[in-house]
């Protein structure tokens, strides 16, 4: 009863801001993603009859308390649906750095449900697995797919209509991703308390949910169409909007740093020199930068200039969930 999995990370060109559930996940908007080849997780869940308890090993280090109880949580659920009582051991491996601005909730959680429910013996459909995983983390049943996938977010009450689907495989397009890292990255506010706020307080939010509709379907013309511009443009200012909605919440808040709306101008810089980027900011200081590949070089040599920014991670489209 033991299975071994992989996932990967990935970054949201139209952004899941807000649940209507906050139990079993939820979201009040639809979202889309793209799969990043260069941020992982590989985990391995072994249910026996021995354990006493579910243990969770991550880079080699045993966890305890709130990490832990979210990962033993998780295991509920998937023992709920086999309707077996064993206890795990839960051994995962990130090959996200936490500095670089992206959650590895989301390539922990899709590794984990896929090594978790192959470990059990139950046989999921991708949308299955997708709508398990999100009840982890959302933004990890996006994970479940490589290239482009939407979170739909669904109607019905009890979650079995929000999940993923793929959108186009990493092989459509080679769309990249350079993840600028910043020196100072403390982060006050939690992505889900963050998002809690704002869609409780937040005169905003209404003006957000209004706009997604467009964006989305603006965006899968650009995908389908390879058409870059359009992707970059509808991206860049679905994220600004979702991080407007945070200026209006009560108390109000930001994620950015001085340096963070430094990288954004220089995006626009670059884009004045006839070099197309976009940028993308999640629930963090850090920006993300869209580019295709024959500006790789000049992409990175501008952004590792900048003045309080430690590092630069390139990443390719990425593949879906993969059993090792
Ligand atoms: C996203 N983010 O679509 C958005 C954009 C942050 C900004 O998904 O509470 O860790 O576990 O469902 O998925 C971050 O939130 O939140 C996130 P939970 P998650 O990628």
């Amino acid at each position: 009863m033991k299975a071994t999995a992989k996932a990967h990370t990935n970054i949201a060109l139209i952004k899941y801001w807000g649940k209507r559930n906050e139990s079993i996940i939820l979201p009040t908007n639809s979202s889309l993603s793209l799969t990043l080849d260069g941020f992982y997780t590989t985990t391995s869940v072994h249910f026996s009859e021995e354990y006493t308890q579910d243990k969770f090993i991550l880079n080699e280090r045993v966890v305890e308390g709130e990490q832990h109880r979210r990962v033993s949580g998780f295991l509920d659920l998937i023992r709920q649906q086999a309707g077996k009582s064993l206890y795990a051991t839960v051994d995962s491996t990130n090959e996200v750095p936490t500095a670089a601005g992206f959650a590895s909730s989301a390539s922990g959680f899709a590794a984990l449900a896929a090594a978790g429910t192959k470990a059990i013996g139950l046989d999921m459909s991708d949308r299955e697995l997708s709508a398990l995983t999100r009840q982890g983390s959302g933004s990890a049943c996006r994970s479940i797919y490589g290239g482009f996938a939407e979170w739909e977010m669904g109607a019905e009450e009890d979650g079995s209509d929000s999940y993923a689907v793929p959108i186009a495989p990493a092989e459509h397009w080679d769309l990249r991703v350079a993840a600028v890292v910043l020196s100072s990255t403390a982060k006050k506010v939690s992505s889900r308390a963050g998002m809690k706020r704002t869609v409780e307080t937040s005169p905003f939010y209404q003006g957000w949910l209004n706009s997604i509709p467009t964006d989305m379907s603006q965006i899968k013309e650009g995908i389908k169409e390879r058409d870059f511009q359009k992707v970059g443009e509808v991206a860049e200012a679905n994220c600004l909007k979702m991080h407007a909605t945070t200026l209006g919440a009560n108390p109000p808040f930001t994620y950015w740093h001085d340096t963070t709306m430094t990288v954004m101008q220089m995006v626009r810089d670059l884009r004045e020199k006839g070099i197309p980027a976009y940028f993308t900011i999640d629930a963090g200081p850090n920006v993300k930068v869209l580019y295709l590949p024959e500006n790789e070089e000049v992409i990175e040599k501008t952004l590792r200039n900048i003045p309080g920014v430690a590092d630069i991670r390139l990443s390719r489209p990425g593949q879906g969930v993969t059993y090792l």
